[in-house]
């Protein structure tokens, strides 16, 4: 906690510196920023040990809830997405042609066989075809929601391949703590920003809106969550004191964070970008008051990001960024080592 603690200080101090910079030489930095996404991976990796990190601003209804909004977050990883058209393009049409089934049904009936219309009551009992149809039927429509619904859950829970960087998320009474196990270990403490108005709810945190970058009161935080894009991340998920739930809508992303033990799932965003969550298990009192802020930059800018932080180290300075957009969790991507199949095997056994 202390060096936790130690390493936040730094990194403010190193914004600050950052910030700063960034304002004398407003008019230098775009062309400088565009030159450097082009340049050799070396070149990357050498800007990166020098270490600079600006918050990127969050766009507006990215990765955030929307006003009025009744349907799923717009998804931002391919696993969300399959999720989401599960849900909208499956799931809400049957239930949707169900209702109006049964609805239709109980009209006629009303209608039709109430005893001004129908004096006389029918002694049917059984009819054969009937009820061949509407045990078939039922069957044939749990079978077509089971199949895509088995194939995500087995998609969601599929380890991540060798070689992913791991991050380590710990739920605490009432903020999040991010550690860095690849990159040096060096941990970062994230605090939910105070409302503008209303009382203070973490002492010495900054009010939301202060800088330009904050994104919305509640779910803006101190110090994001700062993630590559575009690579499976393997994040290992527990928690301090209760149980907390580290949930990301627009990532498709909600697993629990239980005392003395590890959970773990691949997290891999599509592109970059600021993308709001919050605990999602009832906790205690300021329950509501820890957000989660994930910021996913481009593989070098995350780079960039480690070395603000003393003692980090570039866990991959050579990563192609967004080279492995299409990776599914579980699925290799193109080269990978042969190893992991054997991991996938179990896993897809279990899915059977
Ligand atoms: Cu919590």
């Amino acid at each position: 906690m202390k060096s936790g603690t130690n390493a936040s200080a730094v990194s403010q101090s190193v914004k600050a510196l950052g910030i700063s910079l960034a304002s004398v030489l407003a008019v230098a930095a775009t062309p400088a920023f565009a030159q450097d996404a082009a340049s050799a991976p070396a070149a990357a990796a050498t800007e990166a040990v020098a270490g600079s990190y600006t918050p990127m601003k969050p766009t507006p209804g990215v990765g955030m809830p929307v006003p009025e909004g009744i349907g799923l977050q717009d998804q931002y990883s391919k696993l969300g997405e399959y999720g989401a058209w599960i849900h909208n393009g499956v799931l809400l049409p049957i239930i949707t042609v169900i209702c109006l089934l049964v609805l239709a049904l109980l009209i006629i009936v009303v209608l039709r066989y109430n005893r001004r219309a129908n004096p006389v009551a029918s002694k049917t009992s059984h009819n054969t075809l009937i009820e061949v149809i509407w045990t078939l039927v039922p069957v044939l429509i749990l079978i077509g929601i089971a199949v895509p619904s088995i194939d995500l859950i087995a998609k969601q829970y599929k380890p991540a391949p060798k070689g992913a960087l791991t991050i380590k998320v710990t739920g605490n009474q009432w903020f999040w703590t991010y550690g860095y196990p690849d990159n040096g270990d060096f941990e970062v403490v994230s605090n939910m920003l105070n409302p503008v108005t209303g009382p203070t709810i973490n002492n010495g945190i900054r009010k939301v809106g202060s800088e330009p970058w904050d994104g919305p009161s509640h779910l803006e935080v101190d110090n994001r969550m700062v993630v590559p894009a575009g690579e499976p991340i393997r994040l290992q998920i527990t928690a301090s004191d209760v149980i907390h739930s580290f949930a990301v809508p627009s990532l498709w992303f909600k697993l629990d964070a239980v005392p003395g033990r590890i959970n773990e799932k691949v997290l891999m965003i599509d592109k970059p970008g600021v993308y709001y969550g919050q605990c999602s298990e009832l906790c205690g009192a300021k329950h509501g008051y820890m957000p989660i802020a994930v910021e996913a930059l481009p593989r070098d800018k995350y780079n960039a990001w480690v070395m603000t932080h003393p003692g980090a180290k570039v866990d991959n300075p050579n990563a192609p960024a967004g080279s492995e957009t299409d990776y599914l969790p579980g699925e290799e991507p193109a080269g990978a080592a042969p190893a992991a199949d054997a991991s996938a095997a179990p896993a897809a056994v279990e899915a059977e």
